[in-house]
């Protein structure tokens, strides 16, 4: 699809302020491929269709979890909030044409991130929060100044905020997200 029509497409499908924060991932994820050598357009369109399954209710994710064979055992369950990355590759490639193997693994650990994440996967992750809708928190300053400097740091620091914050809320830690948090502590020591 062209990204005209993408656009167009999630505008009817996310609600307003996801659809906002949806094009600041879009574009902060283009100036960070600038930086770091990555194909602007690729990260532009992945920006674009991370959150592409987030304007399903629940009960409807559920679904298309079964539709697609997701595994809804385990923090799935317990973290409804993570089945939109789960559903988000099998989403983007039949609703939104999208064929791009590298596209589809970045949209599909934007959430939990994943050990060894190619320089997309990381874009993505990082732009997702970092972009400049997302309201200020505790790190955030840090977050956004080593996301052009140094992505495995900048991975690290925000996996490290983002367990200690699901930590104080008493939430389940997926499994993916400690290995991902262990896999870019090791690498930085
Ligand atoms: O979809 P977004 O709101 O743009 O952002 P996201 O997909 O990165 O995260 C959605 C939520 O998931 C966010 O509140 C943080 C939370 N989250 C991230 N990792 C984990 C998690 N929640 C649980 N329970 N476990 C995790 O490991
Ligand atoms: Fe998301
Ligand atoms: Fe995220
Ligand atoms: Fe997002």
């Amino acid at each position: 699809m062209e990204l005209q029509q993408i656009e167009d497409k999630l505008k009817t499908v996310l609600k307003p302020s996801r659809y906002r924060h949806t094009l600041g991932v879009a574009y902060t994820a283009s100036c960070m491929a600038m930086v770091f050598d990555v194909d602007t357009e690729r990260a532009y369109r992945a920006g674009l269709l991370h959150d592409c399954a987030k304007g399903f209710s629940i009960e409807k994710q559920r679904q298309l979890c079964e539709r697609y064979n997701i595994c809804l055992e385990g923090t799935l369950t317990k973290s409804p909030q993570l089945m939109h990355q789960e559903i988000a590759p099998f989403l983007a490639k039949d609703d939104y044409e999208e064929e791009d193997k590298e596209i589809l693994s970045a949209i599909g650990c934007h959430t939990t991130g994943k050990i060894a994440m190619s320089p997309l996967d990381q874009i993505v992750f990082i732009a997702d929060y970092i972009e400049p809708n997302r309201k200020i928190i505790p790190g955030l300053i840090k977050v956004r100044k080593l996301a052009f400097e140094d992505l495995d740091a900048c991975a690290y620091e925000i996996l490290n905020n983002t367990i200690n914050y699901l930590t104080e809320c008493g939430q389940e830690i997926d499994q993916r997200t400690i290995k991902t948090y262990e896999y870019y502590k090791n690498k930085k020591e």
